[in-house]
């Protein structure tokens, strides 16, 4: 052997492994698998749509009605925007005493009365009125009536009113006095414009007496609702449940006063149908001319009118008689005065 062999066979040898130590080496395989895609842009959430919310128990009631016609479903994103379906009422509206029916936006708000000074009253102008009807026994029959003017509260009288009527004389009313529940339960709610209730026929005369005023006659009371057209509802001859708060609207409570001024009566009194029947100054008694006699008739019952919450369509017409004894308190019977 030549004896440059071990040495080229060195040579060899290392250029063998050196050729092996440099094979193709496997392509490293990226970490965490295949490569991730960019990431989507994420859309921005939907910017969510607020609905006026009622503002008060009148107007909540008012935007459950409209708001039955509304598409209540939630749209898809993004939300259109799409105008409100009700006009917005601002808190503060104002609203002159005592005006006409037909001038009333329906929406209108009424501010409380604080304060028996500061109760509206409107004049009922002297002259001749269709009184009674023949549909109710107790209320026939019909007949032309002459009154002099006199003034008409234009409002129920209101918690905060009789409040300040107790305050100011510490009267007790005579379901507090047979330990009952009274004015003040209600009172309590916040209800402080929402017409006074649990007050007996002596409490309502009291109150009109301190305030300068009386409770009204039974004509008077229905020529304030009716006018001289002989009229069915203070607002018309068509029953209309949205123009008063009564049985079939479905409030089941009292309202502020002067919440439905759609519902005036022909001199702009509200609440002449609902919300709270009213005490009058009368006895439950025949009228003239009429034949129609019953038990209750004579000094024992006190001459309610107008229907309350509770009552139906039939109840609350203008000419419609209810009596109640004078010491009887509930909660859908209150009262409003006249001078
Ligand atoms: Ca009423």
């Amino acid at each position: 052997m030549h004896k440059g062999m071990p040495v080229l066979l060195v040579l060899l040898t290392a250029l063998v492994l050196m050729l092996a130590g440099c094979g193709p080496a496997a392509t490293p395989t990226p970490a965490g698998g295949p490569p991730t895609q960019p990431p989507t842009p994420k859309l921005p959430e939907a910017a969510t749509v607020a609905r006026p919310q009622p503002t008060s128990e009148l107007i909540g009631g008012a935007t459950a009605v409209l708001g039955a016609t509304v598409e209540p479903t939630p749209t898809p994103r993004p939300l259109p925007t799409r105008p409100p379906t009700a006009t917005p009422i601002p808190a503060t509206a104002t609203q002159a005493p005592a005006p006409t029916a037909t001038e009333i936006p329906p929406t209108a708000t009424v501010p409380a009365p604080t304060g028996p000074v500061e109760a509206p009253m409107v004049e009922i102008p002297a002259g001749e009125f269709l009184f009674g009807s023949d549909e109710q026994p107790e209320a026939s029959p019909p007949q032309k009536v002459n009154l002099p003017a006199f003034y008409m509260d234009v409002y129920e009288v209101t918690n905060a009113q009789f409040a300040a009527f107790v305050a100011a004389t510490g009267y007790k009313t005579t379901a507090e006095q047979a330990g009952e529940p009274s004015w003040r339960d209600y009172f309590g709610q916040g209800k402080e414009d929402h017409p006074v209730v649990k007050v007996s026929w002596y409490d309502a005369e009291a109150y009109c007496k301190w305030a300068g005023k009386r409770l009204p006659t039974e004509q008077e009371w229905e020529k304030a609702a009716r006018g001289t057209d002989g009229r069915r509802y203070p607002w018309g001859n068509d029953f209309d449940p949205e123009k008063l708060n009564g049985m079939e609207a479905g409030y089941r409570r009292t309202l502020p006063v002067g919440s439905l001024p759609a519902g005036a009566s022909p001199y702009g009194v509200m609440d002449m149908a609902g919300n709270v029947a009213e005490w009058t100054a009368d006895w439950y008694q025949a009228y003239p001319g009429s034949t129609y006699r019953d038990q209750y008739m004579g000094e024992k019952f006190r001459i309610t009118r107008g229907g309350g919450w509770f009552s139906d369509k039939e109840q609350v017409q203008t000419f419609f008689r209810n009596s109640t004894a004078p010491e009887a308190a509930n909660d859908d019977l209150g009262f409003r005065c006249a001078r």
